[in-house]
C-alpha cells in the first residue's frame, strides 16, 4: 500500500498530505528537502547528528521536528517508532551508512533530493527542462558556463544542484525557469531513480569517491545514470572512451543523438577544434561537409579558461546549450565573459616571478593532473583525504615538473608512497597533522622558502578537505589569507621565515 501510494507521488499536485518522511542530514540539500515537504503538507522528522542554530529556529517555525542523534550507532528509538513511509536521504550518507541500510530492511522508499524534485517539478505549470551534467571534473565551470549561454541567449535558465543551489529551491522558484542547468554528483546520482533530461553529459571518468561506492564499477554505473531516458543529445567526451561507453548502454529516448566533444577536429556530430576555431558540427543541416564557426581559441587569453581541460568544459557547455537551442553571437559572448569560479586556477598573488595558484578544487589525483598540467616547475601543496584514489600514476606522470612537494593532511602514507616511489629526487616537507588551523602559513611559509623566480606555487590537493578544513572553498581562502599575508607588505614572497611565520613544526627530507 505504502510503495503504490509513494509510487503515484508524481506531481506537486498528488496527495502528499500527512505523508510520514524521514529527512536524513541537515545541510543545504536536507533544508531545502524539509522546506519543501513542509510546503507539500506531509509529517516530518529530521534525524541529524549537528545542526546550526539558524535552521534549528526554522524547522521549529515551519514545523518539521527535530532528532538530534549520533545516526552512525544505533538507529534512534524515535526513528522507528516514527515508521517513516518515505526517507529522503541527503547525497554525503553513503549506501553503507548504518542508518541507510536500516531503511533498506524496512517497508520504507528511500529518495535522494533529486528524485523528489524530478516528481514535483510541475510546481507552476508547464516544467522546466533539465539539462544534465556529471563526471569526476569539470562539472560546476560547465554547469555554470552552459547556464550563462543559455540566459545570453534569452532564456531563463539557471545553474542548480550540486553546484550549490539546490535543485528543490530552483523548481519552486516563483521566477520560473524554463531550463534547470542541473550538476549531478555521483552520490545525487546513485540515489536516483528516474529522470528524462532534455540532453546530459558525464564529461569524463576518473577514480574518486571509491570509498563512498565500494569501488570503481559502482561508480561508473552511479556517472552512466545521467544518460538514461535523455530525449535529445547524450554528450560525450571523445579523449574519454568510458564516457561513450556510458551513452551506449544507456536507454534513451527514440530520437536521441550521441554527440562528441574534443580537442581534435570534429566529425560530423561532434564539436572540436579546427585551425585554433571552436566548431559546433553537430547541430546544422549539412554537417557531413560543415561546421559552424564558435569562438576562436586565442580570444580565450585572459578569461581564465585557456587551459586544455577547461576549453574541454567550454565545448561541452557549448554542446549542451546549442542542444536547447543557443544562438552563436551570445555563446560566444557569454563565453568570453566567463569568470570560473573561486579556487579554480585562480592566481592569488604573482610576485618576483613566482606566482602561487589556488586550485584548490582539485578534490581528486584526476583533477590534480590537469591543473600540474599547466605549468614547468611547481611547488607543490598536496595532501587531504583522498577517498581510496590512488596517487601512483599521477606523481608518476608529473614528477619532472615538480621542485618540491608540501604534504598537508590527515591521509598521508599514500601519496608520501607515491612520492617516495615515483618522484625519488623530489624534496618532501611534511607537516604535521596537528597543525590545523595555521596549517596554510606552515605550507606557504614551506613553499616560500623553497620557490625561485620562474616557478609556481600550487595548491592543488588531489583530495578532499575536510579532515583540516570546513571544505574546499575554506582551504583555497586560507591559502590565499597566508599568501597575502606573507607577501603582503614585503612584496617578496622569496623571503625566508620571519617572527611573524608561525613556529615551523615540520619534518623535511630529501627523498
Ligand atoms: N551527514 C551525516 N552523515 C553522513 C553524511 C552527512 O550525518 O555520512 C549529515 C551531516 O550532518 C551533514 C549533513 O548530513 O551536515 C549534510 O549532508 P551532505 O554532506 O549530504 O551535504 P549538503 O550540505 O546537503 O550538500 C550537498 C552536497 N554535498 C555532498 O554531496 C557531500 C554539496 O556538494 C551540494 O552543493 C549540496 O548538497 C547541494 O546540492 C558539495 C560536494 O562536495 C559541493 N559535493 C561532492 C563533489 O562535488 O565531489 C559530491
Amino acid at each position: 500500500m505504502t510503495k503504490a501510494r509513494i509510487e503515484g507521488l508524481t506531481s506537486w499536485e498528488s496527495d502528499w498530505n500527512g505523508l510520514r518522511v524521514l529527512v536524513l542530514g541537515m545541510g543545504v540539500t536536507g533544508f531545502s528537502v524539509v522546506d519543501t515537504l513542509m510546503e507539500l503538507h506531509c509529517e516530518v522528522v529530521v534525524a541529524t547528528p549537528t545542526i546550526d542554530e539558524t535552521h534549528r529556529q526554522i524547522l521549529e517555525v515551519l514545523g518539521a521536528e527535530l532528532l538530534l542523534a549520533d545516526l552512525n550507532s544505533a538507529v534512534p528509538d524515535r526513528a522507528i517508532e516514527f515508521d517513516p513511509e518515505l526517507v529522503i536521504v541527503s547525497p554525503g550518507f553513503a549506501p553503507h551508512h548504518p542508518i541507510v541500510k536500516w531503511v533498506e530492511s524496512t517497508n520504507a522508499q528511500l529518495w535522494g533530493d533529486i528524485e523528489l524534485a524530478w516528481r514535483v517539478r510541475d510546481k507552476f505549470g508547464s516544467p522546466a527542462e533539465w539539462i544534465c551534467v556529471t563526471g569526476t571534473n569539470g562539472k560546476t565551470t560547465t554547469t555554470e558556463l552552459a547556464a550563462s549561454i543559455l540566459r545570453a541567449s534569452g532564456f531563463k535558465a539557471v545553474a542548480t544542484g550540486n553546484v550549490g543551489f539546490p535543485i528543490l529551491d530552483a523548481i519552486r522558484d516563483p521566477y520560473k525557469f524554463e531550463v534547470l542547468v542541473v550538476e549531478l554528483s555521483s552520490f545525487q546520482l546513485h540515489y536516483l531513480g528516474e529522470m528524462h533530461p532534455w540532453s546530459s553529459v558525464c564529461l569524463n571518468i576518473a577514480d574518486d569517491h571509491l570509498d563512498w561506492h565500494s569501488g570503481v564499477e559502482n561508480y561508473r554505473k552511479a556517472k552512466g545514470k545521467i544518460y538514461e531516458n535523455t530525449k535529445v543529445a547524450c554528450i560525450y567526451n571523445r579523449d574519454d572512451l568510458v564516457t561513450r561507453t556510458l551513452v551506449e548502454n544507456a536507454n534513451v529516448e527514440e530520437g536521441c543523438r550521441a554527440i562528441g566533444f574534443g580537442l581534435g577536429i570534429p566529425g560530423p556530430s561532434d564539436f572540436g577544434i579546427v585551425e585554433g576555431i571552436a566548431c559546433d558540427r553537430a547541430f546544422l543541416e549539412d554537417r557531413a561537409n560543415q561546421a559552424l564557426e564558435l569562438f576562436h581559441i586565442e580570444e580565450l587569453a585572459g578569461t581564465g579558461l585557456d587551459s586544455p581541460h577547461l576549453l574541454a568544459d567550454c565545448l561541452a557547455a557549448s554542446a549542451l546549450a546549442r542542444s536547447f537551442g543557443a544562438e552563436i553571437p551570445a555563446l560566444a559572448e557569454a563565453i568570453l565573459s566567463f569568470r570560473p569560479s573561486a579556487h579554480r586556477m585562480e592566481v592569488v598573488e604573482s610576485v618576483d616571478g613566482i606566482s602561487w595558484i589556488d586550485d584548490s578544487k582539485a578534490t581528486n589525483p584526476h583533477a590534480a593532473s590537469a591543473s600540474l598540467s599547466g605549468f614547468e616547475s611547481v611547488v607543490w601543496i598536496v595532501g587531504g583525504l583522498f577517498k581510496g584514489a590512488p596517487t601512483a600514476d599521477l606523481v608518476a606522470k608529473h614528477a619532472s615538473r615538480l621542485k618540491a612537494a608540501i604534504v598537508i593532511g590527515v591521509e598521508r602514507a599514500e601519496i608520501i608512497a607515491s612520492l617516495t616511489r615515483h618522484a625519488p629526487g623530489v624534496p618532501v616537507v611534511e607537516l604535521e597533522v596537528a597543525q590545523t588551523g595555521d596549517v596554510m602559513q606552515s605550507a606557504v611559509a614551506a613553499a616560500a622558502e623553497i620557490a625561485k623566480p620562474g616557478d609556481v606555487v600550487l595548491l592543488a590537493p588531489a583530495a578532499a578537505s575536510m579532515d583540516q578544513f570546513v571544505d574546499y572553498a575554506d582551504r583555497g581562502r586560507q591559502f590565499a589569507q597566508a599568501v597575502k599575508e606573507r607577501i603582503g607588505g614585503s612584496g617578496n614572497a622569496n623571503q625566508s621565515s620571519t617572527g611573524t611565520t608561525p613556529e615551523t613544526t615540520t619534518k623535511s627530507h630529501r627523498k
